[in-house]
């Protein structure tokens, strides 16, 4: 925070605030999933209902999901509608940039429905070699590769383009940040020095069940929001939901909101991972 970058643009910034959720798994206990369960999947509904109720509190501009939005490929036709309708409720730009488990390509979720027919609000980044979204009236743009569940060794950070016109340069990743204790077999792996390189001022992480910030060189901030729902909510890390302010002077400032009622986390108050640039 308070950083001066060299790329920034000489005076101010539109300022913005974006909602980054990620791994909320829709449709993970819908019948024929193998984990059919009434119970669960209306808690997972409940999640996704209680992100989007932040983002109107919270009044975003921009909504950015960092995959595995979708639990898998056969979900339920009634969840990709709910899906729809919640996307359309928050009533701003949402752009997904698809996970290993709502990859893009041969058998993806995201051909069984036109989702943007119900949310014209929707955008899906679909291209592996990635792609930019432009949302004109932030003066934002969004730089992703889509998952398409090839090749184990996807990079998902992997040559990103240099920063474009808009002031705001974001990025989607998602995949395994690697840390002094990174599990070094687990696939698609996020680097420090690749974030840094990025130039990006902010990179929405997916993959991981709990909320951290991960180190990103000098001028970039990262993060992972964490799952809305999972294994970590005892810790008090999980069961959240990134709130990213975008100030005129070029600060990016966190803020780690609730879905359960539970108190927010300020940015400095986040864990933040160390990169490992030695782990090959
Ligand atoms: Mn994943």
């Amino acid at each position: 925070m308070g950083r001066e970058a060299p790329w920034l643009p000489r005076g101010g910034r539109r300022p913005f605030r974006l909602l980054h959720p990620s791994d909320v798994h829709l449709g993970a206990y819908d019948r024929g999933s193998g984990r059919d369960s009434a119970a669960h999947r209306d808690a997972v509904e409940a999640n996704l209902r209680a992100v989007i109720d932040v983002g109107l509190r919270e009044r975003v501009d921009l909504v950015l999901i960092a995959g595995d939005f979708f639990d898998n490929a056969r979900v339920n036709e009634e969840t990709l509608r709910f899906a729809a309708e919640q996307m359309a409720r928050a009533e701003v730009p949402v752009v997904i940039g698809p996970g290993n488990h709502d990859h893009v390509g041969d058998n993806s979720v995201y051909d069984r429905l036109d989702l943007t027919s119900i949310a014209q609000n929707l955008v899906i980044q679909r291209s592996e070699a990635g792609e930019t979204t432009t949302i004109k009236e932030l003066d934002v743009e969004v730089w992703g590769r889509a998952h398409t569940e090839r090749s184990s060794d996807f990079l998902p950070l992997a040559d990103p383009p240099p920063r474009g016109d808009a002031g705001w340069q974001l990025a989607i990743g998602h995949g395994h940040f690697i840390h002094p204790r990174a599990v070094l077999r687990h696939s698609f792996h996020i680097r420090e020095e690749e974030l840094a390189r990025s130039q990006r001022d902010y990179v929405a992480l997916g993959h991981w069940e709990q909320l951290t910030r991960v180190a990103a060189g000098p001028h970039t901030t990262a993060a992972y929001s964490g799952a809305p729902q999972s294994l970590a909510v005892g810790s008090g890390l999980g069961g959240r939901v990134l709130l990213v302010e975008f100030s005129g002077e070029g600060d990016v400032g966190l803020t780690a909101h609730s879905i359960e009622g539970a108190e927010p986390l300020r940015h400095d108050e986040i864990p933040l991972l160390a990169g490992a640039p030695d782990r090959v």
